[in-house]
């Protein structure tokens, strides 16, 4: 038997940041740790960036969770017959909800025998959330706020993040607003990427308590309505560069496209990149219209790069796909850099369909 932790939340909220912080403290102990990766499509960001850890990574991909039930139990059993491990830390599609009800008490009723399935921690984005509260330009629009909030609710723990970045007058407010829509769930106030509150966390998602306990009332038009406001485009490029500085070609990037959206004052779900030389590699983040983008690691000079681009963003895939391409051909004329396109999707998430659905 294994204990499966779900770690969901919003597009950014620090998922992938926190399934990382966790397998890599889990890993020094020895312990055997898998983390299950999940998209609408291929090439997937999240993949690269946590098979870095050192931890064994399955990929769930073509659709979220929810709507492909087998995918996920085949990556499971993929980790089994890999590591068989202790724990499996799995994240969903950031868009994603219903979580309880379509993986959660499916996995309950089916795998009782073989699968702990602890609390479901929602990872909410203090600074997405402080912008949706202050409307500024980039606060979610109504459908994605429907699955926000939704996803709120349904949480069995509450997982406030990025505390670094926000005052504690404000996390005491938000904290509030968090148990209003969902008030039986424990809050914990963590950084995933300094660690801080992380252990408390862990010792009670680990500890005795019913995973999935909350029922949701969801509206699943509400829901799609939501997911199709967003363009979804996943790409991997292979580059080649002369003396080129990626970490700044990568900058510049994701300088080049916040100000594009700035301009189109859109919604900033989440752009990524990762961007590898041989052993090394740096990571890029946007995840709104006003802070920097986010460039962490280093990847040299080499004169080659493997480029992954995943980028949800509040437009049309023919927008963003146009903008998208627009801003790579400029940035890379800039610093004499030549692309081949391995892969490219941009498509509109289409309307969720589970495979199982538990309500109780
Ligand atoms: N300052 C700060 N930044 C954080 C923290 N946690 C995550 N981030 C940053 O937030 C951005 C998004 O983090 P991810 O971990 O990729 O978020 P995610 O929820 O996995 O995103 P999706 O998979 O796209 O939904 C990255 O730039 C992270 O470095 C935190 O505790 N503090
Ligand atoms: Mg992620």
């Amino acid at each position: 038997m294994f204990r499966l932790f779900l770690i969901h939340g919003f597009l950014g909220s620090g998922k992938t940041t926190l399934l990382s912080t966790v397998a890599k403290r889990l890993l020094k102990k020895r312990v055997r740790v898998g983390l299950i990766t999940n998209d609408q499509v291929p090439e997937l960001v999240d993949t690269r960036a946590l098979c870095r850890t050192g931890a064994a990574v399955a990929e769930v991909h073509g659709s979220c969770f929810c709507c492909n039930f087998q995918g996920f139990v085949k990556a499971i059993s993929q980790l089994q017959s890999e590591i068989s491990p202790d724990f499996i830390l799995a994240e969903p599609v950031g868009s994603c909800a219903d979580l309880a009800a379509t993986i959660a008490r499916p996995l309950k009723k089916r795998f009782a025998a073989q699968i702990d399935v602890r609390p479901i921690s929602v990872v909410v984005d203090a600074l997405r959330f402080q912008q949706i509260l202050s409307h500024s330009p980039d606060a979610l629009r109504s459908g994605a706020a429907y699955i926000f909030a939704k996803q709120i609710e349904e949480a069995d723990l509450l997982v406030i993040n990025k505390i670094d970045l926000v005052s504690p007058d404000f996390l005491d407010e938000l904290q509030q607003h968090v148990a209003n829509l969902n008030p039986s769930a424990p809050v914990f106030r963590i950084s995933a990427q300094t660690g801080q509150g992380v252990e408390l966390w862990w010792d009670n998602v680990n500890a005795e308590m019913t995973s999935a306990a909350r029922r949701l009332e969801i509206d699943y038009d509400q829901y799609a309505a939501g997911e199709a406001e967003l363009g979804w485009l996943n790409a991997t490029l292979e580059l080649t560069g002369n003396r080129t500085d990626w970490n700044r070609a990568t900058a510049d990037l994701l300088n080049q496209m916040q100000r594009e959206f700035q301009n189109r004052q859109t919604l900033v779900g989440h752009v990524k990149l990762f961007l590898e030389t041989g052993n090394a590699a740096l990571m890029g983040n946007l995840t709104n219209l006003v802070q920097p983008p986010s460039i962490r690691g280093t990847a040299g000079e080499s004169p080659n790069a493997i480029l992954t681009l995943n980028a949800r963003v509040g437009m049309e895939p023919s927008s963003l796909d146009h903008l998208v391409r627009h801003t790579l051909q400029t940035v890379f004329d800039q610093h004499h850099v030549t692309a081949t396109q391995k892969a490219w999707q941009c498509i509109q998430p289409g309307r969720p369909k589970p495979t199982y659905r538990f309500a109780e």
